[in-house]
């Protein structure tokens, strides 16, 4: 009689497939839209798994619900993008305690590590200093009013930006009026912008965003304000969408640091391999460019997302 299953099986040691659960942030941006679509590509039937998937409306909340139902349903692992970095040590102590492997992919958490296998994501500390480069280049020696939109509070990619872009702002003239969470939206960072605007007017000259979306949505504001984005206020962003490459192709946004969402053909074959039980590494950084306005524009025709 064939081996029984236990728990956190669906292994795929047999031809049977994997079982995988993954929780998604939710559907707040261009580049989670990409980044969904290249992990249910990968994590497909044609490839041997049997995939469970969870849009989180960016809640915690929900997220911990389907971490819980995986567990449920005996997955063989469990995918997962942190919606924020903190609150997770109970629901990945559950996980570990069901002997099904978690593999984070995108932003990390502050849990201990031994509760998660590994991380597939981007170094958003990188491209937060990759920014503030630009930015400290670009105003070398001339002073620069600049306001931030910041990605979901308490989110890795949006602590760790901040992290790098402050570090590469020391010694410039670079000056932060104002910082507030956009959410990575496009309505929250027009909502915001329009804060900025009312508040500082003209004395703002840069604007990063911490994401496409946020960057492209503040730019409705700062027109309605009777201003023209990427001359009266220079914009710097971080993805590399198509829409964000366009409005830097056309002059709207100065400088698009990449964030690569294409992670699916990665931590699909991490998860054959740790429920195969091989070792893997404790993180896997995707590589990233940085664009402008020239090379957006040599970029466009075959961008894939
Ligand atoms: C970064 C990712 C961020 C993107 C936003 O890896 O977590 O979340 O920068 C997305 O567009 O909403």
């Amino acid at each position: 009689v064939g081996g029984g299953s236990t728990a956190g099986s669906g292994s795929g040691s047999d031809s049977s497939p994997v079982k995988v659960g993954f929780s998604q942030v939710g559907a707040e941006s261009g580049w989670r839209s990409a980044n969904t679509t290249s992990l249910k590509n990968s994590l497909d039937d044609a490839n041997g798994f049997k995939l469970t998937f969870s849009d989180a409306q960016q809640k915690q909340e929900n997220q911990i619900a389907a971490i819980r139902s995986f567990i449920t349903q005996g997955v063989g692992a469990i995918v997962f993008a942190p919606v924020v970095e903190t609150g997770w040590d109970d629901v990945l102590k559950e996980a570990k305690d069901a002997k099904i492997p978690v593999i984070l992919e995108d932003r990390s958490v502050d849990s201990d590590p031994n509760l998660y296998t590994t991380r597939v994501g981007d170094d958003f500390e990188k491209e937060g200093e990759t920014a503030g480069k630009w930015v400290a280049d670009t105003f070398n020696g001339k002073k620069a009013n600049l306001v931030v939109l910041e990605g979901t509070t308490g989110s890795s990619a949006a602590n760790d930006r901040t992290t790098g872009f402050n570090k590469a702002i020391v010694g410039s003239d670079v000056k932060v009026l104002d910082s507030q969470t956009g959410n990575f939206t496009r309505s929250e960072g027009k909502t915001v912008m329009e804060g900025f605007l009312q508040k500082y007017g003209k004395t703002i000259n840069v604007l990063f965003a911490q994401n496409d979306d946020m960057g492209l949505g503040a730019l409705d504001a700062i027109k309605a304000a009777g201003l023209t984005p990427g001359k009266d206020i220079q914009i710097v962003t971080i993805d590399g969408t198509k829409d964000g490459l366009t409005a830097l192709s056309n002059g709207a946004f100065n400088y698009v640091v990449e964030c690569n969402p294409l992670l699916g053909d990665q931590v699909a074959a991490i998860v054959k391999k740790v429920v195969a039980g091989e070792t893997v590494d404790k993180l896997y950084l995707a590589k990233d460019q940085a664009f402008d306005q020239a090379q957006a524009t040599a970029a466009l025709p075959t961008r894939q997302y």
